[in-house]
């Protein structure tokens, strides 16, 4: 389970495992490609990993248990053997979760917030940490005119039920951290809504995480930048995100980040 207890925010590396995160000319196979990508992340001060084998870009398709299994396991267990860090998977596949925590991983980060058909059995049965964030549809079709009432309050809503559910399904609340989900069914106009209200989704009582590294908005609201230009952007609405209550930014430029959340800490502390 992860530990929060730390006053300061916790900065969360992206991990990408997916065949073309790592582009080298095929110098070195794609385990040690990744160990490499995850020690650059620990010594620019990330807290935790986030190994992820599937792409959920707006538009993906998904991929079998068993290509996932291939990509994140063996980097999962070296990952295990070799640093003390806290470890995520980010999947919905239950057979996926029941591997990663028979491998020692500290959380599973679920964008479909345990609705697979086991996903609350297996996570039960351990007593990992879950991410459970919120998404309007599935990534194939999630971009395709998204519509909410209120979005906050929706998601909100969405999230009270979740936990009811989890609850009853043998997962204590302690074990829970939410994320409204930037970019998972929602319009510009919803993703700026949403983090410049972040703060009420502390109604909820549990740690919030904020993804919003180098996604689509970020390009938008800087005019349409392409993400090799997204950095300064995104290491702004890590900052927001924080001001606003979020306890885990999930981001790819770690250094940037943590340079930037201490000054936050020692200007507002
Ligand atoms: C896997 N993934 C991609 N974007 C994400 C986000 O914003 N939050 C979480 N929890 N996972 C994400």
């Amino acid at each position: 389970m992860l530990d929060l207890s730390s006053k300061r925010p916790q900065v969360m590396g992206i991990l990408n495992v997916t065949p073309d995160s790592f582009s080298d000319g095929g110098h070195f196979n794609q385990v040690d490609k990744a160990l490499y990508h995850a020690e650059q992340l620990i010594q620019e001060g990330a807290d935790i990993i986030d190994i992820g084998g599937e792409s959920t870009r707006p538009g993906s398709e998904g991929i079998s248990v068993q290509e996932e299994l291939d990509r994140v396991m063996l980097v999962l267990q070296a990952l295990r053997s070799r640093f003390d860090i806290t470890l995520s998977v980010d999947t919905s596949k239950p057979a996926v979760m029941k591997e990663a925590i028979a491998a020692k991983v500290d959380m599973i980060n679920d964008i479909y917030a345990l609705q697979a058909s086991d996903a609350l059995a297996v996570c039960a049965a351990s007593d990992v940490s879950i991410c459970l964030m919120h998404m309007l549809g599935e990534p194939r079709t999630m971009q395709h005119q998204p519509h909410y009432h209120d979005v906050v309050q929706e998601i909100i809503d969405f999230f009270k039920q979740r936990i009811a559910v989890c609850e009853k399904a043998g997962i204590t609340v302690d074990r829970l951290i939410l994320d409204p989900g930037f970019g998972f069914g929602k319009s510009l106009e919803h993703n700026q809504k949403l983090l410049k209200h972040l703060n009420q989704l502390q109604v909820l009582d549990r740690p919030i995480l904020a993804g919003l590294s180098r996604k689509s908005m970020i390009g938008a609201w800087l005019g349409n930048k392409p993400v090799s230009e997204r950095l300064h952007g995104s290491v702004a609405a890590a900052l927001l995100a924080v001001m606003q209550g979020a306890c885990i930014v999930r981001v790819h430029d770690v250094a940037a980040t943590v340079d930037a959340l201490k000054i936050a800490q020692v200007v507002l502390e």
